[in-house]
């Protein structure tokens, strides 16, 4: 009997293409993903991966083509697939927002009645647009949205914006966010028992890669006098290890640590007399 698989779409190529080959691979899913390639079979997993264009995933998703995805919120919000969003993966930020060129005095949100507004994501402003009660004229074009207002096209823009500095070279204006995005791993709805049975497999280790990715593991020397007090900073998972040095007076404590929060509680550490502080990144993590 032939063994059933798992088929995965992915981003051929384009700015989730790497992060989603890496999340597989950090999975301990082996597969060849030479350029050019359409398919791949994994060598130690059941899993089938396609590499698409993004707007396409949520449909051949749906359609049953491939199983599950990894596309960015904002396509799934702008098709009419029928998937399920199973989990957010933390890579592909984003933000999809309106923006007018600098010198439009804009005060809000009315201010978009009876304008022209150039997206290419129609779908996901004209509710954003009924649900604030504004009545704009929408026009879709595909790419290079930032150039419509220049070239008389449209007086304003909707469109996805990281860094800012696509609009600001444009000389446009962010003035209001319409969605948050991140890329997503999507799911057809009914999947029966078996695909289901291997998405929850590959799901736990998906979990287990994006929780690590938040966390560090960090290591530093203690002073014994001040060990309750640096413990306190250090909850870890279940509770830090401590473990003499061969310095009497010092020990050695290991915790998990979230990213964000080494910044913050760093130069507490160092004044409790923390020394020989070591934070590693952590390629798994399972509670
Ligand atoms: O070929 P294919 O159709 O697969 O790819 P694509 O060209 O349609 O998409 P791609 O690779 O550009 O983006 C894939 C996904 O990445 C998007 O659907 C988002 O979910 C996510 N993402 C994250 C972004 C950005 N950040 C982003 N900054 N997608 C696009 N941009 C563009 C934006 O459209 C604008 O032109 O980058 C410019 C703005 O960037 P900043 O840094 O100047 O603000
Ligand atoms: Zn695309």
């Amino acid at each position: 009997m032939q063994e059933i698989k798992l088929k995965i779409a992915v981003q051929k190529s384009g700015r989730l293409n790497e992060d989603s080959i890496e999340l597989l691979k950090k999975c301990g899913v082996k597969f060849n993903n030479g350029l050019g390639k359409l398919r791949a079979s994994a060598e130690n997993f059941p899993l089938e991966i396609f590499f698409l264009r993004d707007d396409d995933i949520p449909e051949y998703v749906a359609d049953g083509v491939s199983d599950i995805g990894i596309v960015g919120e904002n396509v799934v919000f702008e098709s009419n697939g029928a998937v399920e969003t199973i989990e957010k993966l933390g890579f592909g930020k984003c933000r999809l927002s309106l923006a007018v060129p600098k010198n439009f005095p804009y005060q809000s949100l009315e201010d978009f009645d009876g304008k022209r507004v150039a997206t290419s994501y129609p779908r996901i402003l004209s509710e954003f647009f009924r649900a604030n009660g504004v009545k704009s004229d929408i026009h879709t074009i595909s790419g290079s949205v930032e150039i419509a207002p220049g070239i008389g096209l449209a007086d304003a823009v909707c469109d996805l914006v990281s860094s800012g500095s696509t609009l600001f070279t444009n000389g446009l204006r962010e003035v209001e966010t319409v969605m948050q995005s991140e890329a997503v791993l999507i799911a057809r709805k009914n999947l029966d028992a078996e695909a289901l049975k291997i998405l929850e497999k590959l799901l736990f280790r998906i979990k287990a890669v994006t929780q690590a990715k938040q966390n560090k593991y960090i290591l530093l020397n203690a002073p014994d006098e001040k060990l309750s007090e640096i413990i306190a900073l250090l909850p870890g998972i279940k509770s830090p290890t401590v473990m003499p040095l061969a310095t009497r007076g010092w020990s050695s404590v290991h915790s998990v640590i979230n990213e964000n929060d080494f910044w913050e509680i760093f130069e507490t550490l160092k004044n409790k007399g923390a020394e020989g502080i070591l934070v590693l990144s952590i390629d798994q993590m399972i509670d």
